[in-house]
């Protein structure tokens, strides 16, 4: 499998993230893409490489999915913030203000001169914090998407984007849940582009994909499917919900499976299988997969029971669709088994394919 490798994504590392009225040490942290890329190198998996894309055409493929606005803000945060106060530079960017556009009556079509309301604009929680190398970050993961598109376009079966930070909470022009580009939602548009007029996307992270569903909500092409813990008890809470089937010409193109916490393989199976069912009477002719490793009985954040003998089975069921596939990383922060969970994945899915 072609592997593109985010190098530049160690520019990207919170000190702190907001929880429960405290400020505790991010989860998403550079070691979690560190023990995926050892342990795909120990496994001769790859190749592995640095993706070499133009800068005009990765602004193009980023502008298909993210707001100018929001783009705008992204690549000046740090420089704002640091100029609304010089000690700024010694702690990371945290929103802090919201103007909640759909409740309370905020004005959102204005740019706030303050560098934290600005965040507060385009942010869905406080939990993601920026710092200088953020945008660099980002737009290098970016590219590792679009190259891992391109890969697939010329004929390869799989690619895999190995960055963060992650991207399937990115909306149009929101961030949060670590994520600030939607690398998955840039992948799937870019094989759009490319020429397969109907793709889906099928998300494993144990966090709802409120991002990428939020992107094609209203799109009958990209079909996106997102199996995750109950978003009434789970992160990101607010959408997720079994429910939300699509709007307007894309009503009946997403669907979600909210499982309860302590769901372990045989029903998160059954959710599979029913996800690739729907990706089949779709007729896609080419499958992105976000794949987080939070599933995991062990990941200090999430809630479901899979094991890392699990992840070789899901591989080889996902190749059973025979789509040319483009996975994503996205969560898992069982920081030292995460590599081998992504490993067990990816080459369960190549020894099947
Ligand atoms: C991102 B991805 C836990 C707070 C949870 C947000 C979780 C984001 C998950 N202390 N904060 O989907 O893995
Ligand atoms: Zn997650």
């Amino acid at each position: 499998m072609r592997i593109w490798h985010n190098t530049e994504h160690a520019l990207h590392a919170g000190r702190e993230e907001m929880y429960r009225g405290r400020m505790v040490p991010c989860h998403e942290v550079p070691e979690r893409l560190g023990f995926v890329l050892a342990e795909l190198l120990r496994r001769g998996a790859g190749p592995i490489e640095a993706p070499t894309v133009a800068d005009a055409e990765l602004d193009a493929a980023i502008a298909r999915i993210h707001d100018p606005r929001y783009l705008h803000t992204l690549a000046t945060a740090w420089d704002d913030w640091v100029a609304m106060d010089p000690a700024n530079a010694g702690r990371d960017a945290l929103p802090s203000v919201w103007p909640l556009p759909n409740a309370h009556g905020f004005r959102a079509d204005r740019l706030p001169e303050n560098a934290a309301a600005r965040l507060g604009l385009f942010a869905f929680d406080s939990g993601s914090p920026l710092m200088a190398g953020t945008w660099r970050a980002a737009r290098a993961g970016a590219a590792c998407a679009l190259a891992a598109a391109r890969t697939v376009l010329v004929g390869q079966r799989s690619a895999f984007a190995l960055t963060r930070p992650p991207g399937h909470h990115a909306g149009p022009a929101f961030f949060g849940g670590y994520c600030f580009l939607n690398n998955g939602a840039i992948a799937a548009q870019a094989l759009r582009d490319g020429g397969h007029d109907k793709v889906a996307v099928l998300d494993i992270d144990y966090h709802h994909g409120n991002g990428t569903q939020t992107i094609f909500y209203e799109r009958a092409d990209v079909l996106t499917l997102s199996i995750h813990g109950d978003p009434r008890t789970e992160y990101p809470f607010f959408l997720g919900h079994a429910d939300e089937t699509g709007a307007g010409e894309g009503t009946g193109f997403n669907r979600n499976w909210a499982l309860p916490r302590g769901t372990g393989l045989p029903a998160w199976r059954q959710a599979l299988d029913e996800a690739m069912a729907a990706v089949r009477t779709h007729g896609a002719t080419a499958l992105v997969v976000p794949m987080g490793l939070d599933t995991f009985e062990g990941d200090p954040i999430s809630g479901f029971r899979l094991r890392t003998t699990d992840y070789a089975g899901i591989g080889a069921a996902l190749a059973g669709l025979s789509l040319p596939t483009v996975f994503t990383f996205e969560g898992g922060y069982a920081v030292s088994e995460v590599g081998v969970n992504a490993a067990e994945l990816l080459g369960g899915f190549e020894r099947a394919a």
